[in-house]
């Protein structure tokens, strides 16, 4: 009998349970559950629907049950950054606010006057993002300073829902580490940082790495679900658990492609030096302490709303295919520019943004796709640059990762544009990484080189190269 472990991992437009299990020397994925995930405006924010999403996980695992006798163990991996707070009798104090809302601007500026931007590189190793941890806590205490004085407990996304399955509190390092309040270094709470910011930091908890096992679900949950798991720690930072994954790093920049792409090389140490933060490149913990050093660039998002702009009457497919047949139009935006972080309408802003810059504003749907797709494929090669001149060396292939992997148009254009070779896949790179992890922990796998190899022998990996198309 084949043992199976459950991957829940949720990003910002869906959830989704998959076990995973070896048979044969492959690792095979079925897919349990799906849900939705969304933002919905609570009051003044923009927050996550945090009770719907651990509803949504009851169910699947109930769905789980016919398999029950096989599972051994269950892992959750969510987006980073964004939080809740508890009080000393474990009530929530706060909404899961998004990090999509504008509760931050103007925080990094004031948290620049306590720290220097300098200083606070050096130390976390973190990029500049208004949305981090830190600066929506700063937005909390200068807003609520009560609340903030009455929270007893800081889980992020994951480990609340933890929390929720074991009853245990614990902050889980890779996400741990987005904060911006976590020392590069010595892989802990930076709690002098946070103490000039003038936060409590006995609210923050202890720091596990992945592949701990937290605990087993709660006695009631046990009753209600009709089985028992071990709850162990994936990287719970859903870009943390797609590196894992990533087949072969040596020499190779991957792009993690969703709702963000994250473009970056793995490290075995953090690069915080001069050029890396005038780039805001990132050193977010990985897996066995290794690093990302990436940088995060708006991605699939912009399609994703601009699709939603349309009414949703054409598919992905078919912007894909339609900005194929705009050949001609050739306006960029800079992807980058927070204008496109949660704009009103995503094709008025991409309108009024070539406008301003003097480029001809694309019309048609076909236009726009391909606006956006051109922009994208411009700020990777700019990133690609940026990550040469760091490491003062040429990298030659480039491996994506994630869903944007299926699209085909996309791996052409990015070869095309950088003149490297593209490889492509695995597709469920965020669940297989929190899988294999478990794996690790349960003693299927012995570690992260096997882990690869066995996702190298797994999923079909498809080549693309410049002009070929
Ligand atoms: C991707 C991701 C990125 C993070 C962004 C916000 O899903 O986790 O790594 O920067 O979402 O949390």
């Amino acid at each position: 009998m084949t043992t199976g472990s459950i991957a829940v991992d949720i990003g910002a437009s869906s959830g989704r349970i998959i076990k995973g299990y070896l048979e044969e020397n492959q690792l095979k994925l079925d897919e349990i559950y799906r849900f939705e995930n969304k933002v919905v405006k609570k009051g003044a924010y923009v927050c996550w629907e945090i009770d719907t999403l651990f509803a949504a996980i009851i169910t699947g695992l109930k769905r789980c049950a016919k398999e029950e006798g096989e599972l051994i163990s269950i892992g959750i991996d969510t987006w980073a950054v964004d939080f809740v707070l508890l009080d000393e009798n474990d009530q929530l104090l706060t909404d899961a606010v998004a990090y999509r809302d504008p509760r931050t601007d103007g925080m990094m500026a004031d948290v620049f006057e306590i720290i220097s931007k300098e200083r606070l590189y050096l130390e976390t190793g973190i990029q500049f993002q208004k949305f981090n941890t830190i600066y929506q806590l700063y937005y909390l205490k200068k807003t609520y300073p009560d609340l903030l004085h009455k929270a007893t407990s800081f889980l992020m996304i994951p480990d609340y829902l933890n929390f929720l399955l074991t009853g245990v509190k614990a902050n889980e390092y890779t996400n741990a580490t987005t904060t911006q309040l976590v020392n590069a270094f010595t892989k802990k709470w930076d709690t002098e940082l946070i103490e000039k910011l003038g936060i409590n930091p006995e609210m923050f908890h202890e720091i596990l790495p992945p592949k701990t096992k937290l605990g087993n679900f709660k006695k009631e949950l046990v009753g209600e679900i009709g089985f028992d798991l071990d709850v162990i720690l994936p990287a719970t930072h859903d870009t943390g658990s797609a590196v894992v994954s990533v087949p072969e790093v040596s020499d190779t920049i991957y792009i993690s492609s969703g709702t963000w792409s994250l473009i970056g090389v793995e490290n075995t140490f953090p690069i915080c030096v001069p050029k890396a933060l005038d780039a805001n490149f990132t050193n977010e913990g990985g897996m066995d302490y290794r690093y990302r050093f990436l940088k995060n660039i708006m991605g699939l998002w912009m399609i994703q709303e601009v699709k939603r702009q349309y009414n949703n009457q054409y598919s992905f497919a078919e912007l894909v295919a339609l900005a194929h047949e705009a050949q001609t139009f050739q306006s960029i935006v800079n992807v980058d520019d927070d204008r496109f972080l949660k704009p009103d309408n995503m094709i008025e802003e991409i309108k009024k943004y070539c406008a301003e810059t003097g480029q001809v504003t694309p019309s048609s749907p076909g236009e726009v796709a391909k606006c956006v797709f051109d922009s994208l494929a411009d700020s990777y090669q700019k990133a690609i640059n940026q990550i040469e001149e760091i490491y003062e060396k040429e990298f030659h292939t480039i491996n994506v990762i994630g869903g944007g992997s299926l699209n085909e148009r996309l791996n052409q254009l990015i070869a095309d544009t950088t003149g490297k070779e593209v490889l492509a896949g695995p597709v469920e790179a965020t669940a297989i990484g929190n899988i294999v992890v478990q794996m690790m922990a349960n003693g299927e796998l012995e570690g992260i080189e096997q882990a690869r190899n066995l996702v190298k022998n797994s999923f079909g990996i498809k080549k693309y190269k410049a002009g070929t198309a």
